[in-house]
């Protein structure tokens, strides 16, 4: 069966499921849906108080943060028109610096107060929305963080503007930035760091919903995240496909044309093969639409390093019940966190992530535990995440325009290679091999809700 034709037959039976679909727009910073109609004046609504210890914390969450998140003259922050600022506050930074010593402890409060309903059982349902800002302490740079983000250092790949790196028309007329790009962050030289080992601990003991990542360097999969707690919702390099006919292509050959500066060619319809990161234009995987499922059950989100500007994700983190507390950890405000007064049940602790994260893990008493995993996998050796086998078809709802030549008719691929000039092509693929396998049986000894 064609993949376009099975495309097609899995939207006929999932009309309810409609086309999810990347966009480059920075998102509405106002929050949407029910949730916030119901949201009143802090502590108007307070319902199903249960014990004390929750009714002291909710009075403190809507506190966490907010001396931040003023600038000097008490006024709340714009986000800068600058891509390369995008999603920073002005004067958020100074704010940072300069912060007194009881702002930081509101701040901390907000961070011991999830700690604490962790620790009381409340929070047994924890989902993560995470962002590049995950992986920097494992020497990925983000996209925007001035100065060291991509989007600041776009010499190198020779685009006219940020966002072409992911633009299909771009990469359709010119793979060689993406592919650049792509060489620096396929999985393989980058490990996990404290950030993901955490939130594999929030797994292991069993309070992981599902990990929502905008990522695509595979740090949590690697870090022993099962698959099945993980969206990776830009995809991954793990498999591949011709990016006008989407006919399956082997990710190990797509990596090796690549890390050789070839340019892997779908033996279908000749056009580049790709892997199947989620450009801006194209369908999130299919699994992203769990999150129909998980956001509304979650009874904790947690968001990190990420600036909240790429739909629909971004629009993720309003999509849970109006009083699950929501967590930001991010060096500055970001999305529905921007707005002063915070919602009733938000927190926000700025600053370096790692740090945030190691003191909440402190809070939580799992910091051994953590570094103790963190010492074990470290002895293992890094798998590289790109499956041996043949691409996974159907990894895609249906990507938009499917209409590249001949794309109706998956045959088997075979491996063909456009070479760049002066690029010899390689076909050693022996170190190549299926991290998922290892991932699972390495996190085999947590617990799955
Ligand atoms: P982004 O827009 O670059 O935002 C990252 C956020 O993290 C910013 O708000 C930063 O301030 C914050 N941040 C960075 N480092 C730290 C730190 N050490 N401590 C605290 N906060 C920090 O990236 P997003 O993830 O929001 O954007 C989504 C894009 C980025 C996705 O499509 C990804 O594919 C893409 N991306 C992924 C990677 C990766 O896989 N590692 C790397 C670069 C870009």
């Amino acid at each position: 069966m064609s993949r376009l034709r099975a495309c097609g037959e899995r939207k006929a039976s999932q009309a309810a499921v409609s086309r999810i679909t990347r966009s480059s727009q920075a998102r509405n910073s106002h929050p949407t849906g029910p949730r916030d109609a119901e949201i009143g004046p802090y502590g108007k609504q307070r319902k199903k108080q249960t014990d004390a210890a929750l009714a002291q914390d909710l009075s403190q969450m809507s506190v966490s943060g907010l001396d931040l998140l003023h600038t000097g003259n008490g006024k709340m922050s714009k986000i800068s028109s600058d891509p390369g600022e995008a999603g920073q506050p002005s004067g958020s930074r100074t704010a940072l610096i300069t912060q007194p010593a009881s702002a930081s402890r509101a701040a901390s409060r907000g961070l011991a107060s999830v700690a604490r309903l962790v620790k009381l059982g409340r929070c047994k349902n924890v989902v993560v929305v995470a962002g590049a800002g995950i992986s920097t302490a494992s020497g990925i740079p983000d996209f925007r963080t001035p100065g060291t983000g991509l989007y600041a250092n776009l010499e190198r790949y020779s685009i006219p503007f940020p966002e072409a790196i992911f633009n299909i028309d771009y990469f359709s007329n010119d793979p060689q930035p993406f592919f650049s790009l792509a060489k620096e962050l396929y999985p393989g030289s980058h490990r996990p760091n404290y950030i993901h080992y955490f939130i594999r601990m929030l797994y292991h003991k069993g309070l992981l919903l599902r990990m929502y990542t905008q990522n695509i360097d595979g740090l949590e999969k690697l870090c022993g995240i099962p698959d099945d707690k993980l969206v990776e919702a830009h995809g991954s390099f793990a498999t591949a496909s011709c990016h006008l006919c989407y006919t399956p292509y082997p990710a190990e050959e797509a990596k090796h044309a690549i890390m050789n500066d070839n340019v892997p060619v779908c033996t279908f319809c000749a056009a580049t093969v790709k892997p199947d990161v989620v450009f801006f234009g194209e369908d999130l995987p299919e699994k992203y639409s769990l999150h129909t499922k998980d956001f509304p059950k979650a009874d904790l989100l947690i968001i990190m390093g990420t600036s909240l500007q790429i739909e629909p994700f971004a629009s993720l983190v309003n999509t849970v019940r109006s009083t699950v507390p929501r967590l930001l950890l991010n060096r500055h405000a970001v999305g529905p966190f921007e707005k002063v007064p915070l919602r009733r049940c938000d927190h926000v602790e700025l600053g370096d992530l790692e740090d945030t994260v190691r003191r909440f893990a402190d809070m939580l008493g799992w910091n051994s535990e953590i570094e103790q995993l963190m010492m074990s996998r470290r002895e293992e050796s890094i798998p590289a995440l790109v499956s041996s086998g043949p691409a996974v078809s159907g990894q895609k709802l249906c990507q938009s325009e499917s209409s590249g030549p001949g794309g109706r008719g998956a045959s088997e691929p075979h491996s063909r290679l456009k070479s760049r000039p002066g690029a010899q092509r390689s076909t050693d693929n022996s170190e190549d091999s299926d991290s998922e396998t290892d991932s699972k049986s390495s996190a085999s000894s947590g617990h799955s809700n």
